[in-house]
């Protein structure tokens, strides 16, 4: 038994250990569509800027020079730039935990800047630019490719600890819509480390069994 104990002790630290090794934040993109056919939106800035929006501008339809709606985007959608304001930061520390964020990334241009934020507001977990969403981020305005999809992919510890969009950009314009907010699920070694707590239990139960028998014959 107490050997079993051991190993199980040094599986535990070994897959504590990968677990916040592995806390990231990846940026990966599609081609976008029209209509839109991604994940069921948190927010489609479609009655105006939400609570959790600050700065920017949330606009209904183009101004040529100023920003774009994006291509697969309905409604109104969210603008930063030197026109409308910048940063625009949306606020998601309401959400225990966070799993994936996607949205439309609107024409993107190489001079857009996407942070996550921690909890506490200032600590910059990711940051991302246009070149990291389009190979060519050249603000084509009706290109899949430069109005894609966006995934950020969060894993580990960053699930718990996302506190904010920061979206800068320094020059017009830097457009989203359609942000959808996904709760981080468990991942295999957090499922592992349950599992293995299970087994803890049942072999304290089975190994206190036996003891209560050997004291009755004992007696
Ligand atoms: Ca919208
Ligand atoms: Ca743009």
């Amino acid at each position: 038994m107490r050997m079993k104990l051991l190993a199980a002790t040094a599986a535990l630290a070994t897959l504590g250990m990968a677990s916040g090794a592995s806390a990231a934040i990846v940026l990966t993109s599609v081609p976008g569509t029209n209509p839109y056919s991604g994940p069921t939106p948190t927010f489609t800035f479609d009655s105006g800027a939400p609570a959790e929006a600050t700065g920017g501008q949330v606009r209904f339809g183009s101004v040529s020079g100023v920003a774009a709606q994006p291509f697969g985007s309905t409604g109104g959608y969210w603008t930063v730039g030197p026109s409308d304001g910048s940063p625009g930061i949306l606020n998601l520390s309401a959400f225990a935990s966070i799993g994936q964020i996607s949205f439309i990334w609107g024409s993107v241009d190489d001079f857009n800047t996407l942070e996550v934020l921690g909890r506490d507001l200032t600590t910059v977990l990711a940051s991302f630019t246009g070149f990291d969403a389009a190979v060519n981020p050249n603000g084509n305005q009706s290109s899949p490719i430069t109005n894609p999809l966006a995934y950020l992919t969060i894993t580990g510890a960053d699930q718990f600890n996302i506190g904010a969009l920061r979206l800068s950009s320094s020059r017009n314009a830097f457009e989203v819509d359609n942000i959808a907010i996904q709760a981080a699920v468990p991942e295999p070694g957090t499922w592992a480390l349950m599992l293995l707590g299970f087994g803890f239990i049942g072999a304290s139960m089975r190994a206190r069994k036996t003891r209560e028998v050997r004291v009755r014959y004992a007696l």
